[in-house]
């Protein structure tokens, strides 16, 4: 097979055998280890999507593609670029997985994102209910708070996570994302339960973006 499709096999087959080699392979190829992620990384997953939406993958072959996933990440991640403002901090986000989802490898993927382009990440994790985001967010006194969630009802739960942030007389600028959200769904429903900015990140370096022009 190719490169890019030895890629996205060990994300699909979920195994790390051989995976390293071809990163430091590809490392050759890509100029920027981000779009190794961006690219076979990603096909690979968007298949193991396809495939757990068909029935021909179990929850447990899902987790074994999930674990390639983060040893291909936690391999590139020393190797990203960092910011080229240097060791300025340019503002703090507080992240989280919402309340019900365990899906972090997206979170995980802003926070690496963000963490190397100058932003102190508070990592909270995931399954993270409205009441701990908002302890977590006296205590850390963030400028930004970033949500996360892949399953449909957790966008449905941005939008009540977004009422306790409110009744809580917070309003902040929430940066959300995650793969059952819209920008449609963001402006129009968790946008209007809220007193603060609320913005859509299609991908982690929209994040980036977003979160570069919210810090200006
Ligand atoms: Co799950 N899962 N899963 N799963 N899983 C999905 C999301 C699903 C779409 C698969 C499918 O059916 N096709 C489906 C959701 C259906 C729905 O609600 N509509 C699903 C389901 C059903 C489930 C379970 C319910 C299965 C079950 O138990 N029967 C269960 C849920 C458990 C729970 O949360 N309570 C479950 C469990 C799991 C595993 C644990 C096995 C594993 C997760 C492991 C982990 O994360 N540690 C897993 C996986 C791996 C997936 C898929 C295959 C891949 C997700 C992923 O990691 N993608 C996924 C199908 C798919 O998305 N194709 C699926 C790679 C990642 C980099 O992308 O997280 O989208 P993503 O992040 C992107 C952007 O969305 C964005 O940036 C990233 C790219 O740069 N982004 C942000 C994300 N968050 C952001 C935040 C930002 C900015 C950008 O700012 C704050």
């Amino acid at each position: 097979l190719p490169l890019n499709e030895r890629l996205a096999y060990y994300i699909i087959e979920g195994t790390k055998e051989g995976l390293i080699p071809d990163l430091e392979l590809a490392l050759k190829e890509y100029s920027n280890p981000l779009d190794i992620i961006n690219g076979p990384l990603m096909d690979g997953m968007a298949e193991v999507g396809r495939l757990f939406n068909d029935n021909q993958l179990i929850v447990a072959e899902v987790l074994q593609s999930a674990e390639a996933m983060k040893a291909a990440v936690a391999f590139l991640e020393p190797l990203m670029e960092s910011g080229s403002e240097g060791s300025n901090v340019k503002g703090k986000v507080i992240l989280a997985t919402v309340k019900g989802d365990v899906h972090d490898i997206g979170k995980n993927l802003v926070d690496i994102i963000l963490s190397n382009n100058g932003y102190n990440v508070v990592d909270l994790g995931i399954k993270v209910t409205p009441t701990e985001l908002i302890e977590a967010i006296r205590k850390n006194n963030p400028d930004i708070i970033g949500l996360s969630g892949l399953l449909v009802k957790s966008a449905q739960q941005m939008v009540i996570t977004a009422q306790d942030l409110k009744a809580a007389e917070i309003s902040l600028p929430i940066l959300v994302g995650g793969a059952a959200l819209s920008r449609q769904f963001t402006d129009t429903k968790i946008s209007a339960e809220y007193e603060g900015l609320v913005l859509y990140a299609k991908d982690a370096m929209d994040g980036l973006a977003l979160t570069n022009r919210l810090q200006k």
